[in-house]
């Protein structure tokens, strides 16, 4: 049935009434919310069995993406949107006399992740499911999501999150009991001859109820619905003696408790560790239970499935394949091996050591015995297979089990076919450096994918000021095909096109300052340069480099109060590691800083800064479509790729950045002219690794302006930061600055010079912003997906070609 708005308001107040028996005038937001959502996942369940169905007639080959966190944010309007809904349901809604941004307000932010990479991973469901193709994700129903965050005294402090409300809880999920599957862990095993297999014997050990909750991955406008698979840790109903007290039982329901728990103490560790092993087992059973529903030949699965291993948190994923097929299925080791690398591929999303996961071998024999004798079996044949082609002390730094750890990025790539970067010159980093010797084993399973984003979140419904000028000029054929988007640049010099843009900025910016005055109390001006970085706080990324600026400026302008500046704002999202004591200090100074200068009168408004708390999907979806500049400063070589670039850029904003992780792609796009480059190249830091030449402490003694910008951090000129301060100074002068903040810091003045002078032509800074905005729409996630499909996982659409309205039945 096609959707009217009249026969929505039937409909809504039908359900309103079987599920509340309430009027719309007697019912609480969050029960208009509730009653929408159970309308419109309603109105896609039969098309989610069908897409599911199809997969299944039509055998397609069907990849699975498993990842310990999945970021969506909100997903009412993002599904109304990409069912053809939004417009009907608002003015029904209107009529009802519901604002549905009320409805909105009252929808928990899905925050099951820390950054980039869970976003990712939810832009790839959406894009997915958008494409048509057979595509579903596998991770963790975590009760509690990324920390939420709270400055005291200008202190991270961070409480729960507690997402899954009692009496709320997720609209979109659907608990599956009958598809659950049982995890064992922990005890001991040996193997027993069986006839002509070896049996594993297992004693003690726990044995866990993974049970999933589906949540449906709607398609624009295509019908097509895929599925999000979260799994939730439970005693078995078995098991109930077991764990005769709460304290017990809650160390198994605690499993799936938390998202990234603390890992600063080893228990930490072993959690995080189970966790990992917990959602691989329950995911690959399920495929392997599904995948032999249907009578196919095991021998033959790599045809038909493929599993993908976002980073190495699911590298288990090899090993567990190989359980299943040698012990449960007594098939031989080749067989089971060829399979595995065939099902797997894997996307690698740091250079960073400290992120390359290892787990001891003693702790790894806690979590599941089983599985470590699997692995060293993978690595004792990985051995024989190199000894004597090529170099012994390659093998060495290759294999998977070695000083007494194990390396998870080298399971994943020795049991996998495909290894892949996020953007070109993170791969070409790889190749080259930090997986050098397996590029040179391997090099066929090398291959770069840039990273990419839903415009569909970050455009249509982040910014429909924006979407409204791109209506108007382009007419709407750009929603369904983002890269009609580019066709802008032909009214790059339109002056009424270009006054719309500006327009339209404005008003997101007056936006914005609302929200900013609400939460923080702090009057913005929207006539100042809006400049942002909002990402994780992490030193690589340097947010410092723009707080030493923030500091010159402040000082210049003390000693000059009628310094001739376009006034800017400039505004800070990130949360830190709650074990990451540096990035904390680093959260303190700037809130320091801003409390600094947001109270000195002799500013005269002239600089502001704000750090607004709580980073994340929705915040950001208010804080990007109104950004003027888009702070991506990290050094040389250490951002993968960055998305929140891309965002930015699709919003118009214009980029300050490094030569760093896709930012040169966005260079490449958009032209020199149009984004403000300054740093150093990733061949100069690695010059100053090769012949530790960098010393940081020359700068502070030889350049009077950064000698007197780290001073104002340890000589009380910032109050309150005595010990955070001397933290930061050290760091930067006798720890030797591993970031090279203050050897980047005098280009980034020049950059940041040339913003100012580019932001008082108006016109000029339109036009840039115009022409970002047309390149943005080379960074979708829908075309980044499209060449996994065709390039790694070997997967086709089932929708494309077929006709379906915009405005969809459902
Ligand atoms: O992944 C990020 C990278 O830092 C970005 O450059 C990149 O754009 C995105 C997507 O590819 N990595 C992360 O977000 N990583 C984590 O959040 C993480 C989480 C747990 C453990 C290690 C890293």
């Amino acid at each position: 049935m096609e959707l009217t708005k009249e026969n929505f308001v039937e409909k809504f107040e039908e359900r309103l009434e079987t599920k509340y028996a309430l009027d719309v005038k007697d019912a609480t937001a969050y029960e208009l919310y509730d009653t929408l959502c159970s309308l419109v996942k309603s109105a896609y369940t039969r098309k989610w069995r069908q897409t599911w169905k199809e997969y299944v007639n039509k055998d397609e080959k069907q990849i699975y993406y498993f990842s310990i966190e999945f970021l969506p944010g909100k997903m009412l309007k993002s599904n109304l949107l990409n069912m053809g809904w939004l417009e009907t349901v608002q003015a029904g809604l209107a009529e009802l006399g519901i604002d549905l941004e009320d409805l909105v307000k009252v929808e928990p932010d899905m925050a099951l992740g820390n950054g980039g990479l869970g976003r990712l991973a939810a832009a790839f469901m959406d894009s997915l499911a958008s494409d048509g193709f057979p595509g579903n994700g596998n991770g963790i129903r975590y009760k509690y999501g990324l920390f939420k965050q709270k400055f005291v005294n200008g202190y991270q402090v961070e409480l729960p999150s507690v997402w899954l409300k009692s009496g709320v809880g997720n609209a979109w999920e659907v608990r599956r009991d009958s598809k659950a599957v049982m995890v064992r862990m922990g005890g001991h095993v040996h193997l027993e001859q069986k006839g002509d297999y070896l049996e594993p014997v297992y004693e003690d050990g726990m044995i866990i109820r993974a049970v999933p909750y589906d949540t449906g991955m709607v398609g624009y406008h295509n019908q097509h619905v895929n599925t999000l698979r979260l799994w939730e840790a439970e005693i078995p109903e078995s098991e109930e003696n077991k764990y005769p007290t709460i304290e017990a039982r809650r160390r198994v329901e605690d499993l799936t408790a938390v998202l990234y728990p603390d890992d600063s103490t080893e228990d930490g560790r072993r959690l995080r560790l189970q966790q990992e092993y917990f959602f691989v087992s329950a995911g690959v059973q399920s495929i392997v239970r599904h995948y032999e529903k249907y009578g196919k030949p095991l021998t033959e699965l790599g045809k038909h499935i493929g599993i993908h291993i976002n980073d190495t948190h699911p590298a288990m994923c090899v090993a567990e394949l190989m359980r299943i097929l040698l012990d449960e299925k007594h098939m031989s080791w080749e067989d089971a091996w060829q399979q595995t690398v065939q099902v797997m591929s894997y996307t690698n999303h740091t250079i960073m050591a400290e992120a390359l996961e290892k787990w001891s071998i003693q702790m790894m024999n806690e979590i599941q015995p089983r599985l470590l004798q699997i692995i060293a079996e993978i690595d004792n044949r990985y051995v024989k297979e190199w000894a004597g082609k090529v170099d012994g002390s390659i093998i060495e730094r290759t294999r998977i089990i070695s000083g007494g750890q194990v390396h998870m990025a080298h399971l994943a790539i020795i049991g996998s076919h495909s290894t892949n970067g996020v953007a070109k010159l993170h791969t070409e980093l790889l190749k080259e450096d930090v997986l050098h010797d397996f590029y040179t084993l391997y090099p066929e399973r090398f291959n770069n994918k840039t990273n990419g984003i839903t415009e569909r979140r970050w455009l249509q419904l982040a910014n429909p000021s924006l979407a409204r000028v791109l209506d108007e000029t382009l007419g709407t054929n750009w929603r369904s095909d983002i890269k009609q988007v580019n066709k802008l640049l032909d009214y790059a010099d339109d002056q009424a096109v270009l006054d719309k843009f500006g327009q339209a900025k404005r008003e997101n910016k007056v936006r914005l300052a609302a929200v900013i005055k609400e939460k923080t109390g702090i009057e913005v001006s929207p006539d100042a340069i809006f400049d942002v970085q909002v990402k994780r706080l992490h030193a690589y990324k340097r947010q410092l480099l723009n707080l030493l600026r923030i500091v010159k400026v402040y000082l210049d302008l003390k000693d000059n109060p009628n310094l001739d500046m376009v006034p800017r704002v400039f505004i800070f999202g990130a949360k830190a590691a709650p074990s990451y004591r540096y990035a904390k200090s680093i959260i303190k100074c700037i809130n320091e800083v801003a409390n600094l200068v947001n109270n000195d009168p002799s500013i005269q408004g002239k600089l502001k800064v704000v750090f607004l708390e709580d980073y994340g999907v929705t915040l950001a979806e208010k804080i990007i479509p109104a950004a003027d500049v888009s702070e991506q400063i990290s050094t040389a070589s250490k951002e993968a790729s960055g998305t929140s670039n891309m965002k930015f850029m699709l919003n118009g904003a214009l980029t300050v950045a490094t030569l760093d992780g896709a930012n040169i792609e966005i260079k490449d796009k958009v032209g020199d002219d149009n984004i403000f480059i300054f740093g150093l190249t990733k061949d100069q830091v690695y010059e100053y690794y090769a012949n530790h030449g960098y010393h940081g402490s020359d700068y502070y003694y030889n350049d009077p302006v950064i000698h007197r910008v780290l001073d104002a951090f340890v000589d009380g000129t910032i109050p309150n930061i005595s010990n955070e301060g001397h933290e930061i100074f050290d760091s930067l002068t006798y720890l030797n600055d591993d970031y090279f903040v203050l050897g980047d810091f005098e280009d980034y003045l020049r950059a940041q010079a040339e913003v100012d002078e580019a932001y008082r032509d108006r016109n000029r800074w339109n036009k840039m912003s115009l022409i970002n905005t047309a390149n943005g729409c080379f960074f979708s996630s829908d075309d980044t997906i499209k060449k996994y499909a065709a390039e790694i996982w070997n997967i086709k659409s089932v929708t494309e070609g077929k006709e379906v309205g915009t405005n969809a039945k459902y």
